[in-house]
């Protein structure tokens, strides 16, 4: 029973005469659902299925994985490279040896003028692993800048910094098939039925089959709130308190694992002192969860025999994101919950490849989770690449979110933006758009030749979309699972991996680095890189993925069929194999509700929508349900001042200010408003996007704002249809 309702109505397509089905993984969300897609006789797309033997989603498929088919008819997409000599010129039409030919002479321009630095480059975790790995060799050996990050830091950043943190390296150690086991689900700041419909329904059926207490934390009833058995409204930002608080109950009563914390951990004592500070009855006024209730769900926790904690952007974007996360495995780690069946912190990724960036993209350091402070990796990566290792800098350079303060001090100069959107995504809009505007050189690199920062562009590259190319991604439980190509690309569209190896061709230093062409040739690469690695991909092929509808790393010679958890034995990646227990004091950071600014601004997602819409706006059947931006409000908080539902209601922080329907709910509390990140020029206008010291990802769920009443509705109306509705 998928969202509580007894008899479901699924979404039927029309049927249509199909040749053949392809099969693919969707590209949207990290769940990695298995997709055949249906394509006639003329080569067309016209259906879609979910795969009944694929084990990530059984046949099922959520509404933007079942209309993912139609992206490859959507409006404006790009079908011709663009270049201008400067931004008061339009585009003229170029040919991609001269689009390639001008991207190189910038950036060597810009970095022979100011040093290697002064070109950045941002990606993103949606774009395929071979796709990562070519563009991390050509940024690493080729270019050689260090300021590469891609969007995941406004993702999933805090995840991998609390892995690492804890466990000593990145990589999430469960699987989907923990809900089989567990004893008890904790979920924070995730909103699983909407953004991960089919994780969620993996969920359901092992509770349907098997009840077990599911704990929902989120300041919004969600709809996943609204399913669990316990529901906790926290005060935004608090969770570290909550969970130090958990921690706090399980000691003092004796329900710790002894034995797993004497074998497998370090740290206790420091731990246990500092979560001494941190009882029921001072965690209750800070986070809004009674005294009574915190012992309660700790004792549920610790008495499940095997518990499981998931989690999402609710803690990874905070201040204390990367704390949280750290504070998720400390719960974990003191009661033995760690590579068990049904015992494990599983963060649930983000986008569909976020952890394909995070495996090969040499984001963060070199391939395969090797190091750049490293010295062994950075020989391994030279040798590998035949370049020499002093070419490599010695620790990573700045994240995305502290790229845009270095453009604004003249520190880079040039960008190059691949499959992101920052113009929308990004806190604080209005001044990112100043910011590219202020650079000598930017190349946006986007599926889509409308997207918001080609506007500020000097080139631009169109590029092939998901089902135009092949490749990997890698899901939120380790599976990597593979697209195939559907369909071709639009007009003269390459897809990255063609983009990222051509422009490799012309650099002069390029030439005696080999860059593959084929996406198989890559994969091989990457199986080699990865050998012996945590990341460990060597007993993959492409068929043998597709054939095994996805396999779980590490897979090789000793695992071929892969692997559904980590740490099984206890072992963890520091030296002596032990993993740590942090002490973790809360810091009040954030910007809170006062007089002036009376209300929390939340913000997040909606089911029907895919981030800033490039995609999912163009798709009838999804952006009808929300083609335009609103705010949730409590209806007593309406009728306190004076606003009418579906009235247009202007929305001020201390940053700027946005207009948004008023839509009336109980979904938020009568101090918090709630808007969808999904819309151009709005909730980005207002967020503060204060960032984690570890990570660098911004609080994006928690600023301060005040409500406006707007009495000529008429102009407020057109001034929003005058954005971007699609
Ligand atoms: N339909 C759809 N699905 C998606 C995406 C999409 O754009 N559309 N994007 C994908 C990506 S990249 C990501 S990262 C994921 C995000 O997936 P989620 O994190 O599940 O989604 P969000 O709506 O961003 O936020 C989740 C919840 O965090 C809650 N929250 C806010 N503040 C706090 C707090 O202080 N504490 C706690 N405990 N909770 C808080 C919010 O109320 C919200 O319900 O979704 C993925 N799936
Ligand atoms: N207020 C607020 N802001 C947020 C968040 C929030 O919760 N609240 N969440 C943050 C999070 S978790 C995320 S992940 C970011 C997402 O933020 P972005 O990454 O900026 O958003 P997308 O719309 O996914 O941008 C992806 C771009 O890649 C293009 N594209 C798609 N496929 C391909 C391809 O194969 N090749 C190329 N070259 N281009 C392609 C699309 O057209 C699109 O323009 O937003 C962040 N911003
Ligand atoms: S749950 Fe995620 S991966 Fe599955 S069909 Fe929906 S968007 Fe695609
Ligand atoms: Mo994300």
């Amino acid at each position: 029973m998928l969202f509580g309702r007894l008899h479901k109505n699924p979404i039927q397509l029309p049927v249509k005469p199909v040749e053949k089905w392809v099969y693919t993984t969707c590209g949207y969300c990290s769940t990695g659902c298995s997709i055949e897609v249906g394509v006639n006789k003329a080569g067309k797309a016209v259906t879609a299925r979910g795969v009944e033997t694929a084990d990530v989603n059984r046949g099922k498929l959520c509404l933007k994985g079942i209309y993912e088919f139609e992206v490859f008819e959507s409006k404006n997409r790009g079908v011709v490279p663009l270049l201008r000599k400067d931004r008061s010129d339009g585009f003229q039409e170029t040919s991609w040896d001269e689009a390639l030919k001008k991207t190189a002479s910038e950036i060597s321009r810009v970095q022979a003028i100011y040093g290697r630095d002064s070109f950045a480059i941002v990606s993103t975790g949606q774009i395929y692993t071979e796709e990562f790995y070519t563009l991390g060799k050509l940024v690493r050996a080729v270019i050689g800048t260090n300021n590469y990050d891609g969007n995941t830091t406004l993702c999933m950043a805090s995840a991998v910094s609390g892995y690492k943190r804890s466990f000593g390296s990145d990589g999430p150690p469960g699987c989907y098939d923990d809900f089989e086991h567990t004893g008890c689900l904790l979920a924070i700041g995730s909103n699983l039925p909407e953004q991960h419909p089919i994780i969620y329904y993996r969920l359901k059926e092992a509770y349907d089959r098997r009840k077990f207490p599911v704990i929902v934390v989120d300041p919004r009833v969600t709809m996943f709130a609204q399913l669990a058995d316990i529901h906790l409204p926290i005060t935004p930002g608090t969770d570290l308190v909550l969970l130090n608080a958990m921690a706090h109950v399980i000691i003092k009563e004796g329900l710790e694992d002894r034995n797993y914390i004497q074998t497998h951990t370090n740290g206790f004592e420091a731990f246990n002192a500092l979560v001494d500070q941190y009882s029921p009855e001072v965690a209750e006024p800070i986070c809004g969860i009674s005294a009574r209730m915190i012992r309660k769900v700790a004792r549920i926790y610790a008495e499940a025999g095997a518990a499981m904690t998931i989690w999402t952007m609710g803690i990874n974007q905070s201040t204390h994101g990367s704390d949280g996360v750290v504070a998720i495995n400390n719960l974990n780690l003191i009661t033995g919950n760690i590579g068990k069946p049904g015992g494990t912190s599983l963060s649930i990724t983000g986008q569909c490849n976020a952890m394909g960036t995070r495996e090969f993209s040499s984001c963060s350091g070199l391939p395969g989770y090797r190091l750049l402070e490293n010295a062994e990796d950075r020989a391994f990566a030279a040798d590998f690449w035949g370049v020499d290792a002093q070419h490599f800098p010695e620790k990573r350079g700045l994240t995305e979110t502290d790229i845009f303060p270095a453009i604004e001090r003249g520190e880079i100069k040039g960008l190059w933006l691949i499959a992101t959107n920052p113009m929308t995504s990004m806190p604080n809009s209005p001044k990112i758009r100043k910011l590219l505007e202020q650079l000598e050189f930017l190349v946006v690199q986007d599926a889509y030749a409308d997207v918001e920062t080609a506007e500020s562009a000097h080139v631009y590259f169109p590029a092939a979309l998901w089902g135009e190319k092949t490749g990997v991604f890698t899901n939120t439980e380790r599976r990597v699972n593979i697209v195939r190509k559907v369909v071709e690309p639009p007009g003269q569209a390459k897809t990255d991996l063609w983009i990222f190896s051509q422009l490799a061709k012309q650099f002069e230093r390029a030439k005696n680095i080999h860059f593959s062409e084929t996406p198989e040739a890559v994969f091989d690469e990457i199986r080699e890189a990865s050998k012996g690695r945590l990341c460990d991909y060597s007993g993959m092929t492409h068929d043998k993925i597709e054939a095994s509808r996805g396999i779980q790393w590490p897979c090789n010679a000793s695992q071929p069929q892969g692997s559904p958890r980590l740490y099984a034995d206890g072992r963890f990646q520091f030296e002596d194999g032990k993993a740590k227990l942090i002490p973790l004091p809360f810091v009040d950071n954030n910007e809170v509700p006062d007089e002036s600014y009376p209300f929390w601004l939340n913000t997040g997602r909606l089911v029907e929508h895919w981030h800033t819409r490039t995609k999912t706006g163009k798709i009838g059947n999804l952006n009808k349900f929300s083609p335009t931006p609103f705010m949730e409000i409590n209806p007593r908080t309406a009728a306190r001042l004076g606003i009418q539902a579906m009235e247009i209601v202007r929305v001020v922080s201390r940053r700027d200010s946005a207009l948004v329907l008023a839509q009336l709910t109980e979904r938020v509390a009568e101090d918090a408003i709630f808007i969808p990140m999904h819309y151009y020029n709005c909730v980005n206008r207002l967020v503060l996007g204060l960032l984690d010291p570890y990570s660098r990802q911004p609080a994006y769920k928690q600023s301060a704002v005040r409500l406006e009443r707007v009495v000529d509705q008429k102009t407020a109306a057109e001034s929003i249809l005058s954005e971007r509705t699609y």
